[in-house]
């Protein structure tokens, strides 16, 4: 697999404005507000990179060397996208996956035309084992882009179908950046001596199947059946080398969804008879990546078979069942849910 394949020497920033310019009626406004967003990334980068070393740690109950608790980081990381997005006039109201209410901006700050969801720091269980974590985003235009007061709950509540752009980083080996605004999805690598993030990976396009289903099978005796018999079939080997499929899951959407979307094969967060609904958010999880994942050829859904990105959201925190990945991949467990439905 290659990871980079281009020459260009183009910075996330260059990019973005770009692509806006293809809009005879673009302001500069969106150009702006993802710079903010930007540096906020950059930041959250590099305090996971000192986490350990700087009192920064995942859980609450760990106590440092004079006994005071530890912050989160990921309280932490909330805490930078909000100071960073606040003020900017771009916005008009925000929701993040740590705050239980709507995030108002600041009263004497503009009241933009743009809304922001995001997750600050997806894979919480991994922080403190030094795996990848990373931060997911969505945004959305409000419902009346002329006015000038704070957004409500039913701008924030649009289906994702109306994602005017999407993206996640990874905190890994290397910092990465993924990024769609419906034009295809970008890759961009951060390169901290020089503190930019550069395209490395034009128009990526998942395979139409894959080798690996990702999946946490430690819950699969509370799936349905027709999962269930899915993942069975996943592992059983056929004539053509086809299968078996190989297993991987780390445990974080972000860097389980990245390699699904380079390698092709399919990542499920299924329902379970405990919790009907999955565990991954709507808003915050299943819509930005869908976004991403159909921008790349591949598919989206949940185990209704229903578009994610048509789900209509009726409060921010919702859940979903959520199955995605190579169209090949996909196609073939809807005929399973077909089979035993
Ligand atoms: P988080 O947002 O609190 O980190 O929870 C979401 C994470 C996802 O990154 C990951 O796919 C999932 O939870 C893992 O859950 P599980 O431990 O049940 O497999
Ligand atoms: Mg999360």
């Amino acid at each position: 697999m290659l990871t980079i394949n281009t020459t260009k020497l183009v910075t996330i920033e260059r990019h973005i404005s770009e692509e806006q310019s293809i809009y005879p009626s673009a302001t500069g406004e969106f150009t702006a507000m993802l710079r903010d967003l930007t540096l906020a990334l950059k930041i959250i980068a590099r305090d996971v990179r000192r986490a350990g070393l700087n009192d920064i740690l995942g859980m609450t109950t760990n106590t440092n060397v004079h006994g005071e608790t530890v912050k989160r980081l990921d309280l932490i990381s909330n805490d930078i996208i909000f100071r960073a997005m606040d003020h900017g006039g771009h916005l008009c109201v925000m929701a993040s996956e740590e705050n239980e209410e709507l995030i108002a901006i600041p009263d004497p700050y503009t009241k933009g035309k743009y809304i922001l969801v995001f997750d600050p720091l997806d894979g919480s269980s991994n922080i403190d084992v030094n795996v990848t974590i990373g931060t997911i985003f969505a945004i959305y235009q409000r419902l009346d882009p002329t006015l000038k007061t704070d957004g409500t709950m039913q701008d924030v509540l649009q289906p994702g179908y109306k994602q005017i752009a999407a993206g996640y980083t990874c905190y890994g080996s290397s910092t990465t950046l993924v990024y769609t605004s419906g034009h295809g999805v970008d890759v961009f690598t951060f390169d901290p001596s020089i503190g930019e993030f550069f395209l490395t990976f034009e128009k990526v396009k998942i395979p139409y199947k894959g080798k690996y289903y990702s999946v946490n099978e430690g819950n699969f005796h509370k799936m349905s059946r027709s999962i269930k018999a899915y993942i069975e079939y996943l592992k059983l080997p056929s004539s053509d080398g086809v299968r078996p499929y190989s297993s991987r899951y780390v445990g974080s959407a972000v860097a389980d969804f990245h390699r699904t979307l380079r390698y092709g094969g399919i990542f499920m967060y299924p329902s379970s008879f405990d919790a009907p609904n999955g565990k991954l958010r709507l808003l915050y999880e299943a819509n930005p990546f869908s976004f991403i994942m159909e921008q790349a050829g591949g598919m989206a859904i949940d185990e209704q078979g229903a578009r994610i990105l048509d789900k209509i959201p009726t409060s921010i925190h919702q859940r979903t069942s959520f199955f995605v990945g190579s169209p090949g991949d996909i196609e073939e467990l809807v005929s399973f849910k077909e089979l035993y439905s």
